[in-house]
């Protein structure tokens, strides 16, 4: 599962980029088209239940979730219609599974702005508009294709039909797909699009430091987000990059001179791993602490297929505790004593709070 990370050229996504994978990997230099080539990266999932878990069950070993990100060259206005470069970013993008967004708020005149002013809105709206045109010619397209099967008395096609006779309105009042409001099936009738404004968002607004500690409300007004669904998140890159070789007290010493008590970085990691429908479940015993990556709504055979397949087959039960239960009885046997273990059966879906012992057959 990747996370693009798309914007305007030159307002710090290969900082970010850097910042994410605590890397300097990532060229990030003071002109636009810096990044051509995409840059990509794995980077932790940072949970601080897996330490309290580390302590409570005693071993040295964490392997938290991972999210990988790729950096990608600058869009500009009329990527859409450009036959070289801008065309080869949009194509590009469809490979996405979830779309991150570095809006530029920072004011900062030794940086230059590609539109020669700082405008969060008309930047959002460039970006969004350039990604609706390419998800609008993929409509034109598809439409005129399901229109010959419509006459035929396809059925399906006579289904879809109608979806996109709502679906063209909403993206040329220049909406992104994915908030358009459609049921389980409806959503099903658009998937084979592969719309580029039918992935998850999220905006990351790319402040100065002293902006950084903005509420969610404030950040929806300058920037005009007002749906609910997508993410909007303050971040300061800059912040971030003069932190980069801080030990961890330091990094909370100098945070909390601006007030901030939780780590933006990895807020922004988990939010951006939570947007691709992700979650993950813990195993705590004698080797490690790990957290599994499944799907949202998967049901206990099937996590326990992720870490190997024969579990998936040979599942009878799982033991399950809550893990601040396994925390503050400091393990799994005061846990099971003071009846916090549960047993957990096939149709069990598991939660984002669980620990849990798998049981198989043979
Ligand atoms: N003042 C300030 N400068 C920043 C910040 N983030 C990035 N920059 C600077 O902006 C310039 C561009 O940063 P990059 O990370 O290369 O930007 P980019 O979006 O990857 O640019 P392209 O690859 O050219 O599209 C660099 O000189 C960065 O040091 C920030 O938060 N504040
Ligand atoms: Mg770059």
């Amino acid at each position: 599962m990747k996370v693009w990370i798309v914007w305007l050229p030159n307002v710090g996504k290969s900082s970010l980029f850097n910042v994410l994978t605590k890397s300097y990997s990532a060229d990030a230099q003071n002109f636009p088209f810096c990044t051509i080539e995409p840059n990509s990266g794995i980077v932790n999932v940072n949970d601080s239940r897996l330490i309290e878990l580390q302590k409570a069950v005693n071993w040295s070993k964490i392997i938290p979730a991972t999210v990988e990100f790729v950096d990608i060259a600058g869009i500009v206005e009329w990527a859409s219609k450009w036959e070289w470069l801008g065309n080869k970013f949009l194509a590009n993008i469809r490979e996405a599974d979830a779309i991150l967004q570095v809006v530029r708020i920072f004011e900062d005149t030794n940086v230059h702005h590609v539109s020669w002013s700082v405008n969060p809105k008309r930047d959002i709206e460039i970006i969004n508009a350039e990604l609706i045109l390419a998800d609008l010619e993929t409509l034109w397209k598809r439409m005129w294709d399901n229109e010959k099967k419509v006459r035929s008395w396809d059925k399906e096609a006579k289904a879809k039909q109608e979806i996109f006779e709502i679906l063209k309105p909403h993206l040329e009042g220049g909406n992104l797909a994915i908030t358009l409001e459609l049921d389980a099936e409806q959503k099903l009738l658009i998937k084979d699009l592969f719309l580029l404004t039918n992935k998850p968002f999220i905006y990351a607004c790319n402040t100065s430091e002293i902006d950084v500690w903005i509420s969610e409300d404030k950040l929806r007004d300058i920037t005009w987000i007002t749906d609910k669904k997508i993410p909007v998140l303050p971040i300061s890159v800059k912040m971030e990059l003069d932190m980069m070789d801080f030990s961890e007290e330091d990094r909370k010493d100098y945070l909390a001179e601006y007030w901030i008590t939780d780590n933006p970085t990895d807020k922004l990691i988990k939010t951006c791993f939570d947007s691709l429908w992700l979650q993950y479940y813990f195993t705590a015993w004698e080797i490690e602490v790990r957290a599994w990556t499944i799907k949202s709504g998967w049901k206990a055979p099937q996590a326990a297929g992720v870490i190997h397949t024969d579990f998936e087959k040979k599942f009878i039960k799982a033991d399950t505790v809550n893990w601040k239960d396994l925390v503050d009885n400091g393990g799994w046997a005061k846990a099971r004593e003071n009846w916090k273990v549960r047993m957990e059966w096939k149709e069990y879906i598991v939660q984002d709070w669980d620990v849990m012992l798998f049981k198989f057959w043979g």
